[in-house]
């Protein structure tokens, strides 16, 4: 195939590529792929060591390799050079049928060298870039659960062939109690040729949270690195990841993560710029910086990015400072969350993350988990997040819940024991989460309540007033406390501790605000589809739609059989914070 063809393949398969991580509106996969003729980066380390002249910065080095000309073992081979391979005709049944082994191309990824040799997708700004002669060493931490052969395999080739010897001290595979047996006697067999790899086994499925810190648990390096196992570290993706923790040991620095694209295998570099965001409730996305922010700051395509949230999946972090933060919450189970629950840990208690677009590392993005769940994956994810708000997000927690995961608190669901997260983030002296919205990711729009001020109601032309514990309506005043209420996240109609609410499906009652009480949750929309106009009041949990009322002749408030003609059940707030 000529190379023209090639790429026009590759955006087809480009289309396909599992979004999952990406923000629908800002796509984080460029359009293109490396040039089938770009220089490809070779296993074997060239390194170009130049003493920069000024006396000041005599102890570093350039990374930067130059000479990529290298061919690498066999460069005919399926996939070499990361570029993308097919699957002959004859073989297509066979690759389907064992898609399902790993939830992406397993039959192609056998057919790919295990030390293939990738592009270099590293910005030409990275010549320029010096890292420090007397780096920390790290242990590099895989764990895993049913990973496929040729790419475990391949994570640890491309770092065993990618790291500076001097500064891996180790790799340690964590087998997260896997039931495949090829990962047992012959990962020991294959592995015992590499006197750096060390390999412990869980007894129980832990999920990859305590995988983790069983791996951290036994490193020795000052460094600790986690990486998902199927991955391919990209040249001289170690150095500037350990740089940022050396120069400061409470940075924690992330990798450009690329994409190995789960249909065929190719390596597909990113878009510039990007960061790791949150939008509600805690979903992780990519975002690419502003045009101004760039401008504003000046920014090369080299320079560190500093990241609300990381993925999860890569990065380096000191490892006494790992245990300084305590750590994750081992009470995370299995997987999801973690990646929040750290973020604002290192934020809000004095450390730093960012993503170095100097160290790039391709990973297999799957469109499923090709592990099982040991319970319900929904309700897994569901309960850490939980957790995580718990104990970090204070009065945003409401936003968490209000966004979605309301259902959480009703059913009263067991989110575990917190008392040691919240004593750890008191002993750690750690900020708000007011302060990290503010300092850390101020674009994100978070306001603590849906709506606000008097609330006027259509028919009786007269606002609600709340005084010694009586409703009623009196000629509207902003400038009356008695007459200003919130819509909160938890769709509340709140005026200090007190909520409307509603008893026994037919009266409207003052009650004190409880999160966990869907009694007091009021809709607040339109009944019209075609608008989005605000102006009815649902109560939320009766199954027949009843809304709140101004009772026309008696002047309190009634619930009535929603009617979309009412005036009388028709409110407005003075301000509203959202759609
Ligand atoms: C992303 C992260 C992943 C993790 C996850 C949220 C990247 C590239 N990946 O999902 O690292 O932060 O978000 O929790 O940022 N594993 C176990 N035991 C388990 C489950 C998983 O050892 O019970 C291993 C698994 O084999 C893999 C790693 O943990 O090596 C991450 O799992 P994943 O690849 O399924 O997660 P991913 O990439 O979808
Ligand atoms: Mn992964």
């Amino acid at each position: 195939k000529s190379d023209k063809e090639h790429l026009k393949d590759n955006d087809k398969i480009l289309n396909l590529l599992d979004r999952r991580y990406l923000n629908k509106s800002d796509p984080a996969i460029v359009k293109h792929q490396v040039q089938p003729t770009m220089k490809a980066a070779v296993p074997q380390r060239v390194e170009i060591k130049g003493n920069s002249s000024s006396a000041r910065k005599s102890s570093m080095h350039l990374v930067m390799q130059v000479d990529m000309t290298q061919s690498p073992r066999d460069s005919d081979a399926v996939g070499q050079f990361g570029l993308a391979a097919v699957v002959p005709k004859d073989k297509q049944e066979e690759m389907l049928r064992r898609w399902n082994e790993g939830h992406f191309n397993v039959y192609l990824s056998e057919q790919i060298p295990v030390d293939r040799a990738i592009p270099d997708t590293r910005p030409q700004t990275c010549l320029e870039s010096l890292v420090h002669d007397d780096l920390p060493t790290t242990s590099v931490i895989f764990c895993f659960v049913d990973e496929v052969w040729s790419t475990l395999l391949r994570s640890v080739h491309s770092v065993l062939n990618r790291s500076p010897p001097h500064l891996l001290k180790e790799i340690i595979l964590v087998d997260d109690f896997s039931s495949k047996d090829y990962l047992k006697d012959n990962l020991d067999i294959y592995m015992s040729q590499f006197p750096k790899v060390r390999i412990i086994r869980l007894k129980e499925r832990q999920g990859l949270i305590r995988a983790r810190l069983a791996g951290a648990a036994i490193a020795t390096g000052k460094v600790l690195t986690f990486l998902d196992s199927h991955i391919e570290c990209n040249v001289g993706w170690l150095e500037p990841l350990l740089e940022r923790v050396y120069t400061d040991r409470r940075k924690v620095a992330c990798p450009v993560i690329e994409v190995i694209s789960d249909k065929d295998m190719s390596y597909v570099l990113v878009d510039n710029f990007q960061r790791g965001i949150f939008k509600w409730p805690l979903v992780f996305g990519w975002s690419t910086l502003s045009e101004e922010v760039i401008k504003r700051d000046k920014m090369k395509d080299s320079d560190p990015i500093r990241c609300p949230v990381m993925a999860g999946g890569l990065f380096s972090i000191d490892r006494q400072y790992f245990y300084e933060l305590g750590t994750y919450d081992p009470g995370l189970d299995v997987w999801g969350g973690e990646n929040m629950e750290i973020s604002f840990k290192i934020w809000m208690c004095g450390g730093e993350i960012e993503i170095i677009p100097c160290s790039r590392v391709g990973h297999i993005f799957r469109s499923e988990n090709p592990y099982k769940f040991p319970k319900n994956k929904q309700k897994t994810v569901e309960r850490n997040l939980a957790r995580v708000a718990e104990v970090w997000l204070d009065e945003y927690k409401e936003q968490f819940y209000g966004h979605g995961y309301h259902h959480l608190l009703d059913k009263s669901i067991d989110v575990g024991n917190l008392t040691d997260q919240i004593q750890l983030r008191q002993k750690l002296k750690c900020k708000s989460f007011r302060w990290y919205l503010e300092n850390v990711y101020p674009e994100m729009d978070a306001p603590l309540v849906r709506a606000q001020g008097l609330i006027f109601n259509l028919g009786a032309r007269k606002c609600l007033a709340l005084e010694k514990g009586v409703l009623s309506f009196d000629v509207c005043d902003l400038s009356k406390q008695s007459q200003l209420f919130n819509h909160t996240w938890m769709r509340h109609l709140q005026q200090q501790q007190s909520c409307i609410g509603v008893r026994e499906r037919e009266s409207v009652v003052l009650e004190p605000c409880d999160i966990t009480k869907p009694n007091l949750r009021w809709l607040h929309k339109s009944l019209i589809l075609s608008s989005d106009l605000v102006d009815h009041l649902i109560v939320e949990h009766l199954p027949k739609r009843t809304c709140l009322e101004a009772g026309a002749q008696t002047g309190c408030l009634i619930l009535s059989v929603c009617d979309p003609g009412s005036q009388f059940q028709k409110w407005q707030f003075t301000h509203y914070y959202t759609q």
